[in-house]
């Protein structure tokens, strides 16, 4: 017999599919969120047959279980743990860990491809095209290279996966992995993703007005409260406001936090691993401790959502050599202005000392240090004859 504890994400339910396809009857698959998998690996420990072979994919065991499942190795030698997360690369440590982030070319792995690469390696399972486009689907999602190649069919796959249950989608996936050749969605499915695509859309647009900017420690990130599509609003909300090292995206009612960025400087999985938490570097979570909620929750609350910057504009434009206007909360000014081979500030109407090689690094050290926002053209408008009155009346 064989046991399966995964994660209860799209990554982790394709291990819970392969395996269902490679084992049929013989394998029990219990999904678990990442608080719940030491629970699942004691009761197995004490309850389970011990001649059953465990899989754990896409989660790892805290120290304690790490220890047990090492004794339970040593007499049995039948556990095998299959991960990609950076913050379980110790795990390696084990005979019977293997956690790769990264394959030998270079491309990024998922729990999902890697438990195929073991399945197909021993020979547990026959590999079919259809398996091999499904498993880089969840692949391409897991790792967000889908944005990147444009597959949309990779993000559709983990919107169906939302719309019905687990128990639903296995279901699906297993009937349709058998009987066809390439994979694809249904025609009634492809009508529920396009409609879900426009929920997703309207969802984040809704976000983009309450997402506040805070200092915690030495990053600047953006706040903001969600229950669903942390990954979509994490990328866009990142894109959107792109002088954030980082977005944190508060679920209160899991009590649980989402990190992401899009920043190569900043890593996200020591950020969630500081408040007990862990993950990728570009996209993380950790619980709602005390400590979090205080840097989080509570110091976050007074604070004014970020304003946009104008995008209608005609006059008042970002990088525009006559200068782009942009105010504060506070009612100040400032210009960016090309000068010679830099770009200068003049706040109110002083320039500041410090100058900038471009338009954005002008741009990102005002919205960090001051919160501005690219003005409409009326403001701008106005704030030009004002200069113009001011010049003829020192004429
Ligand atoms: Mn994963």
């Amino acid at each position: 017999m064989y046991k399966l504890l995964s994660h209860n994400d799209l990554d982790g339910v394709g291990c819970g599919i392969l395996a269902k396809l490679a084992f049929g009857q013989e394998v029990t698959v219990r999904y678990n969120s990442v608080s719940s998998l030491n629970r699942e690996i004691e009761f197995f420990l004490e309850n389970d047959d011990p001649d059953t072979f465990l899989f754990i994919t896409d989660l790892s065991p805290n120290e304690v279980n790490e220890k047990r499942l090492q004794e339970h190795f040593k007499e049995f030698s039948n556990v095998q743990l299959i991960d990609h997360h950076k913050t379980a690369s110790h795990l390696n440590d084990f005979e019977w860990g293997t956690v790769l982030v990264e394959d030998e070319e270079g491309k990024l792995t998922s729990a999902t491809s890697l438990f195929y690469q073991f399945l197909v390696a021993n020979e547990l399972l026959a590999p079919t095209e259809a398996l091999s486009e499904f498993v880089e689907l969840v692949r391409q999602y897991d790792t967000w290279e889908w944005e990147k190649n444009e597959n949309q069919a990779a993000h559709s796959l983990n919107s169906l996966f939302y719309l019905v249950s687990i128990d639903e989608f296995e279901e699906k996936m297993i009937e349709r992995l058998q009987a066809n050749e390439h994979f694809d969605f249904d025609e009634f499915e492809k009508k529920l993703l396009s409609m879900e695509e426009d929920k997703i859309e309207r969802y984040i647009r809704r976000k983009k007005r309450e997402i506040v900017q805070a200092k915690v420690g030495d990053y600047i990130a953006g706040v903001v409260y969600a229950e669903s599509y942390h990954s979509e609003l994490g990328n866009e909300l990142g894109k959107e406001h792109p002088h954030l090292d980082y977005i944190a995206i508060l679920n209160m009612g899991g009590k649980r936090i989402s990190l992401r960025t899009i920043h190569d400087h900043v890593d996200v999985s020591e950020i969630a691993g500081s408040y007990g938490g862990g993950g990728h570097q570009k996209a993380s979570g950790c619980t709602l401790s005390d400590e979090a909620y205080k840097q989080f929750v509570l110091e976050t609350f007074p604070l004014e959502p970020i304003q946009e910057d104008a995008n209608r504009n005609r006059y008042n434009l970002k990088e525009s050599t006559f200068g782009a206007l942009y105010q504060n909360r506070r009612d100040e000014t400032f210009l960016i202005v090309p000068k010679k081979e830099e770009w200068i500030i003049i706040q109110n109407n002083e320039k500041i000392k410090q100058t900038f090689s471009n338009f954005a690094d002008g741009e990102r050290y005002l919205k960090r240090n001051h919160e501005a926002w690219l003005v409409r053209d009326e403001v701008f408008v106005q704030y030009l004859m004002n200069e113009v009155r001011k010049a003829s009346k020192r004429e």
